[in-house]
């Protein structure tokens, strides 16, 4: 290969990473309420985004006192997916915790 060749690489590289070709993210928010025990919170938190007791009560008491916060950032049908299961397995055991997505 000649420093030619290696020189258009690197140029149409650049050009490739600057290209805007990433899916529209979307932020998972949980709202406060004066219901839902913060157990409940947590234990969602670990269920449907992974988190461990520390990460979920780190977040739960954040909404607690600022009334929103940010659970995770996902592609538009992952995060539509996890909105519906959070808010199903909240009225499942009826308690009134909102969770919503809006685009980044
Ligand atoms: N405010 C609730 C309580 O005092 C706890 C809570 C935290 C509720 C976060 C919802 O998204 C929420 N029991």
């Amino acid at each position: 290969m000649s420093d030619n060749d290696s020189e258009v690489t690197i140029l149409k590289k650049k050009q490739e990473k600057s290209k805007d070709d990433s899916p529209p993210m979307y932020k998972i928010l949980l709202l406060n309420d004066d219901f839902t025990p913060m157990e409940f919170v947590i234990d969602v938190l670990k269920i449907f985004f992974h988190m461990n007791q520390e990460q979920a009560t780190k977040i739960m008491l954040k909404v607690h006192t600022e009334g929103v916060g940010v659970c995770g950032v996902y592609t538009s049908d992952i995060a539509s997916t996890k909105v519906n299961q959070v808010v199903e397995f909240a009225r499942k055991n009826q308690h009134p915790l909102q969770c919503v997505m809006e685009e980044n």
